[in-house]
């Protein structure tokens, strides 16, 4: 009878010494916004920050992040190896299509708006105000951008 109390409690500690963020495929998650841990992004340009919910984002299994970026902020045109769903939790954030960055060519989306956009589309990004956006899709991810040179890890 011990014995079978302390496998409970062995078991309930390994639930709850699991990560609730960042989720593999298919386990049950729930999150609320404080739970997020936010992290750099080495892939954008500095100033954002991500908070995984599901993943990883580089293996062949379905992602969901989050995306927070600054205001004033700026992604140069890149594209993405998946179909990029995107929703506007908070802020506004400007989108556009092309293979250079025109802020003249982008649409403002405020929170609550969504973007599916297909694969290798080039686009790109810019705030006025923080903006928090979330991604989801099946991986693996990616971010290539149209001019290497835009590139931060290259730089
Ligand atoms: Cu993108």
């Amino acid at each position: 009878m011990k014995y079978l109390k302390h496998i409970k409690w062995a078991v309930l500690f390994g639930i709850l010494a699991a990560p609730s963020v960042w989720a593999q495929g298919g386990a049950h998650t729930m999150v609320t916004p404080g739970d997020l841990k936010w992290a750099d992004v080495p892939s954008l340009p500095p100033g954002a920050k991500v908070a995984v919910i599901e993943g990883p984002l580089n293996e062949a299994v379905p992602f969901t992040f989050r995306l927070k970026f600054p205001a004033d902020y700026k992604i140069p045109a890149h594209w993405h190896p998946a179909i990029e769903h995107a929703t506007v939790i908070s802020g506004t954030v400007n989108f556009g299509i092309g293979d250079k960055f025109d802020a003249a060519k982008t649409k403002p989306l405020s929170a609550g708006s969504v973007v599916i956009m297909q694969p290798k589309t080039n686009h790109f990004v810019w705030t006025k105000e923080e903006s928090i956006v979330q991604i989801h899709g099946v991986g693996p991810w990616g971010v290539t951008y149209v001019n290497p040179a835009d590139d931060p890890r290259k730089k």
